[in-house]
């Protein structure tokens, strides 16, 4: 167990110290962690609220009704299923009630911002189903008459968006009208941008889509776990026997437990205000390092792409590993149009959910962009570059204290 316990204060030791800047992080209030690490995680539950395969859950149905109703009066929408273990499930299960005897999905490809279960080689999603992708334009952005125009051509069961790696606005309602000339189904995975749509500071595309589906932990800042959303009550049944039994055993109640928590944390003037700071550090550091001359995109919602190849002559793989040098994490990503490899990349993806939670002011938001600008550039040396990560996160609030 000491061995366990040590390596968990070194890494809390790391968060505390380090500026945590991979978009898809944030760091979890007290509440969502003691629910998370509560005796709820003894319970067996296979089945839903009031239809158990197992005695003794009159208190997590309590649970996990109120979770499903925290969820459906945040997005506000009819129907959720808050069961998933994770976006990849919650993916799968959505696959499986549009399609259940396989179809075919237009969708983003990986390198070009969309996740892996949208249709990579190596994710099961392109082994049980057929995906082709629209592209982006030259400027990185979606081009809603192109994907009109492979639609129309190709007659996709599904057209998914939402992206893992997208720095701009998806315009949902252009999609659907898109979805309803093809004919056909509109999927939504908003796992990047959910506490975005929960504040209302992204189109919800909940009065589109099919299906909504999601995680808890990256911009909603609750539990590591997936959702599922719907208003057409054909779709929740389908969804239901999707994730169990088709997919999942016994749902984590603890963790169902902490969602009903971050949903309700969600819906909070505070947390629209969380995000709001959240967008305008994001902007801020990406438009500082433009202005220094590196090759960053604009920023719409909570990340931005840094080209590190073309600004500093490195890889995002090099990039990367020399920001980890003075304790600021990122994470290597392809850049549209990148002729790198995944494992290489050309470029960054920086965003700011985890910092902003801690505290992270605009004026840090810029003071961030200028450090990593000048320690990719080598103008400053990795002590200065460490004095500055360290009078920045002096001053933000510690992990254990939000
Ligand atoms: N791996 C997540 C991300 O970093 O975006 C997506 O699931």
């Amino acid at each position: 167990m000491q061995d366990i316990l040590d390596l968990i204060n070194k890494e809390l030791d790391r968060q505390n110290h380090g500026i945590e800047l991979i978009a898809s992080e944030n760091y979890v209030s007290k509440n969502v962690r003691q629910v998370t690490g509560s005796i709820l995680t003894n319970k067996y539950a296979e089945g839903y609220p009031g239809r158990r395969y197992y005695g003794g859950c009159e208190f997590v149905d309590e649970i996990e009704r109120i979770a499903i109703k925290e969820a459906c009066d945040l997005f506000e929408c009819k129907y959720a299923n808050v069961q998933p273990h994770s976006g990849s499930q919650a993916n799968a299960a959505a696959y499986r009630a549009l399609m259940p005897n396989g179809g075919k999905v237009l969708s983003l490809v990986l390198n070009d911002g969309g996740h892996l279960t949208h249709g990579s080689p190596v994710s099961f999603s392109s082994n049980f189903y057929t995906f082709i992708h629209y592209p982006l334009d030259k400027d990185g952005r979606l081009n809603y008459d192109s994907i009109k125009e492979i639609a129309l051509k190709e007659k996709p069961d599904v057209i998914l968006s939402g992206y893992s790696a997208y720095p701009y606005e998806i315009d949902f309602k252009k999609i659907k009208e898109i979805c309803d000339e093809v004919g056909c189904l509109m999927m939504v995975d908003m796992a990047h941008i959910a506490g975005l749509v929960a504040t209302k500071k992204h189109m919800s595309p909940l009065p589109y889509a099919d299906i909504v589906t999601s995680t808890t932990h990256k911009t909603l800042r609750g539990p590591r776990g997936g959702l599922i959303l719907t208003n057409n009550s054909d779709l929740i049944k389908k969804i239901n026997s999707a994730v169990f039994p088709f997919y999942q055993g016994g749902p984590l109640e603890h963790v169902v437990a902490a969602k009903a928590v971050c949903f309700k944390e969600a819906h909070t003037p505070e947390f629209r205000k969380y995000v709001e700071s959240l967008m305008e550090n994001t902007k801020e550091c990406a438009k500082t390092l433009k202005e220094l001359g590196a090759l960053a995109t604009d920023s719409e919602n909570h990340l931005f792409l840094l080209n590190t190849l073309d600004s500093f002559g490195i890889t995002g793989l090099e990039a990367q590993k020399k920001l980890e040098e003075i304790g600021v994490t990122t994470n290597k990503n392809m850049i549209p149009g990148d002729k790198l490899s995944p494992k290489e990349t050309s470029g960054l993806r920086i965003g700011f959910a985890a910092v902003t939670t801690r505290g992270c002011s605009k004026e840090d938001a810029k003071e961030i962009g200028e450090l990593i600008f000048n320690y990719l550039a080598n103008k400053i040396d990795l002590d200065k570059a460490k004095d500055t990560v360290k009078k920045i996160t002096s001053k933000w609030k510690l992990i254990e204290e939000l």
